[in-house]
Order: structure tokens, then sequence, then C-alpha cells
């Protein structure tokens, strides 16, 4: 048996556009997503999270699964347009309700919330004037967080900023492919810089507001691995590394802008302000890690080339056709407890889409329990060798939205069929729930 600490979390993870809904309700403003998903081509057949999983109307039903499944934690995102429908300015008391509502109704079933401040849909009228390139952005997202730890911060003790502020920058305004649409990579890094401010900012205010809660931001870390030993593989993995982890990590710890990236990508930092990167470095209690996969770095001027050594080929995907690597969460989470000293660590999501078919009333996932068993014991080893690691949420509590490939991918413990939004807990849901109850893995 492989055993977890005592107070370990074993929780769940979601987001609000992925599961609420209800987009036009209670006063509910539009979000950049809501624009995005509405233009044609953007998202696969057309999907949008006008209904999703309806979580907004069936979150008392959604708690009771999460009860009966015995989970300990969940880490869901408020929806930003809910809370502040024009991005800045007057609340909505309907949205802060509908949170409030939430969170009493999760401390009553035994669940600790882990609130998530920015999952992605920014309201549209902040967009409008210039989104994250804007600064006046991250002052704004400051704000609002204020309001919401003001309303639930005697009840939440652990706050969220922002999730995977990489994706929000490089796929929102470098790749085009997430809202709000922006095929410019020049923009990723002024984008990432607000967002990484507005992270900050956050902070100082919930500091103002709730001064005994934990703070945290969420990264989707990824190892990179060179392709061989060949120096040009070898300088171009450290590179990889720079723009996916070390950009985001280093200024967090204090130290600034990773300088070989920064000078590769060009940027030249004019958004930086004296004191920003002070303010982004504000200290935190907690680094939330999102871990799905690894890259296998083949330098430039090695393409085409006859390689020295065969780069290693994935033996395994999931149905996103990301690779299946569980050493790499072992080793990302080696590297960041050796290069830097965030004081705890929670796995923030970690998962697998499969092709799940409901057969029979039953969906018999043993490919996603394989990958969470294998998952579990990495997370297992670096536990032991002294990563301070409390709590692991895995994605999803139930198939959602996955963003431009609409409902086609599935992630979830639990199945929805979207057309009657009835939830049937998978094979890997009843197995979670024996992992929880044992507080480990089963050997075998
Ligand atoms: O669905 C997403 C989530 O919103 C952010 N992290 C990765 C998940 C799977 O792609």
């Amino acid at each position: 048996m492989l055993r977890f600490p005592d107070s370990f979390t074993w929780g769940v993870a979601t987001a609000s556009y992925q599961i609420e809904g209800a987009v036009g309700e209670d006063g509910r403003g539009p979000s950049i997503w809501d624009t995005f998903s509405y233009t044609r081509g953007k998202v696969l057949n057309g999907d949008t999270g006008d209904v999703a999983c309806d979580h907004y109307h069936r979150w008392e039903d959604d708690i009771a699964l999460m009860s009966n499944l015995g989970i300990g934690g969940y880490r869901f995102s408020i929806a930003w347009p809910r809370i502040v429908p024009a991005g800045r300015g007057a609340p909505n008391p309907a949205g802060l309700d509908f949170y409030d509502r939430l969170v009493d109704g999760l401390l009553e079933a035994g669940i600790t919330p882990f609130p998530t401040l920015y999952h992605w849909d920014l309201p549209q009228a902040l967009d409008d004037e210039g989104g994250w390139l804007s600064r006046d952005t991250a002052e704004a997202f400051a704000d609002y967080s204020g309001v919401v730890v003001g309303r639930l911060g005697d009840r939440v003790k652990t706050w969220l900023t922002l999730n995977e502020p990489w994706v929000s920058s490089h796929l929102g305004y470098g790749k085009g492919e997430h809202a709000p649409g922006h095929a410019n990579w020049s923009e990723v890094w002024p984008v990432t810089h607000h967002l990484l401010l507005a992270h900050g900012l956050a902070v100082q205010q919930i500091r103002e507001v709730a001064p005994d809660a934990d703070v945290g931001i969420v990264l989707n870390l990824e190892p990179q691995y060179p392709a061989s030993e060949h120096p040009a593989d070898i300088e171009a993995t450290r590179l990889a590394d720079g723009y996916w982890n070390r950009w985001f990590l280093d200024p967090l710890a204090g130290r600034g802008y990773p300088e070989d990236a920064v000078a590769d990508s060009g940027w030249n930092q004019a958004e930086v302000q004296p004191g920003d990167l002070s303010v982004i470095a504000e200290p935190c209690d907690l680094l939330g890690v999102n871990f799905y996969s690894r890259k296998i770095i083949v330098g430039a001027d090695l393409v085409g080339e006859e390689r020295p050594g065969t780069p290693p080929e994935p033996e395994e995907l999931t149905e996103m056709g990301w690779e299946v690597y569980p050493e790499g969460l072992y080793d990302i989470l080696m590297k960041v407890k050796r290069e830097y000293d965030f004081e705890t660590i929670y796995i923030t999501e970690n998962g697998a889409a499969y092709p799940d078919e409901l057969v029979d009333g039953r969906v018999e996932d043993d490919n996603r329990i394989s990958y969470l068993q294998r998952h579990f014991a990495q997370l297992h080893r670096a536990i032991e060798e002294g990563v301070d690691v409390r709590g692991y949420f895995l994605w999803s509590l139930m198939d959602n939205f996955e963003w431009a490939y609409g409902y086609s991918k599935r992630f979830g413990l639990t199945y929805v069929d979207y057309p009657t939004q009835q939830r049937t807990v998978k094979k890997s849901g009843e197995w979670y729930s024996t992992v929880i109850a044992a507080n480990g893995l089963p050997s075998a």
C-alpha cells in the first residue's frame, strides 16, 4: 500500500465556463469565451458554454455527487462576469449569492472549497478595452478579487488567483486557439506580464481583506527533455524550459523574467514598470501545479538532419494526443523543489481524456484508472523524497466543455449525457473513491 500523508486532500477540479451554463442568467455579463464560442469556426461543432453541465442549476446534486465519492476538496473557479458583469464597477449581488450558496453547501458536505479567481472567462467589456494587453485589466482583477474575498473570505481559507497564465497568453494571444483569438506572437509577452502583475496585485488585495488566508497561483508546468545529447538539443531544451516553466516560476520567485528566453523572444520589457517585479514576487503560501505531459525537444539546427541517436517515440497517448508520461510529474516536482522555494505545492490538475462510452449504464474506463494509478505512484515517490505536496485535484469531476474541442473530449470521473444532463459515475470515479477511503494506493 502506498499511503499518502494523513492530512492529504483528495479533490476534484472544474472551471466556471466549462460547467456552469446559465450564461445569461441573474445578471452575468458576457465573457470573452461567449464571444469566441459564438464566432463561427472557433470551437469544434459550434459548441458553446451556454448550457455546459448546467451546474448553475444542479450544484446541489453535484455536491451530493462529490460527497458520495468521498471527495475532500473541490477546486472550482469563480466567473468574473457573474461578480462584476462589466469587469469593473458595481458588483452583481446575485452572482455573489451563487458562490455563497455553493461554498456553504460544500462546507456542510465536509468538502473544502479551493476557488480559483480566474479561469479564462474575462468579462467582454474589459477585452473591448484591450483585455490582457492593457495594464488596467490587472488593476481591475485585483479589485474584483477583493470583492469576492470580502464576501467569501470568512469561510474560504485558500485562494488561487490565476489558472495557467501560459495558456491564456500563448493560446489566447499567440496562436488564437483560445479566446480572445488573437494570433500575434508579439502580444504574448506583455500579456504574460499583465497576468502576473494581476496575480501579484490580487495577492496584496487578498492579504488586506483576509490576512489569514493562504494564497497561490496555478501554473501548467511541463518537464522538457532533450531528444539527444547533442548540444543543439540541449540548448533548445534549456530555452523551451525558459519559455514554458521559468517564464512564470522565475518572476514569482523574485528573479525577474529569464534572460535567455526573453532575449530569444525579442521582448524589450517595455511594459515592466518600476516596482512591478516585486509586486509579482509577493510571497505566496502555495504553488498549484497542473501536470498533463512532457515535451521532447529537438534543436532547430537538427531538424531534418541525421540525428546522433533516435528521439524516443511516445508509447501512449491520451485522446488529446498528449503523451502519457507519469515520471514527468515526479521530475517536474523535483525540479521545483531543487530550484525554487515555494512553501507547499498542490497538484491542482491532472487527468486524461479518453473516448468513453456509456454501455448499459456503465463506463468501463480502465485506461483512465491505469493513467491515474501511475501518476499517483509518481506523486507518492516525490512526496517520499521530500516534496511537500498537500493535495491532489483530479481534472475533472465530470465531462465538460473542453474549450476549442467543445464537448468532444471527456476528462470526467463522471460521464455527462449532455441532452439529459444525467451524470453517471465512471469506473474510474468508483476507483478514485477507494483511493480516497484508503488514503493511498493498493500496491497491486
Ligand atoms: O480543461 C482544461 C482546464 O480548463 C485547464 N487545464 C487543462 C484542462 C484539460 O485540457
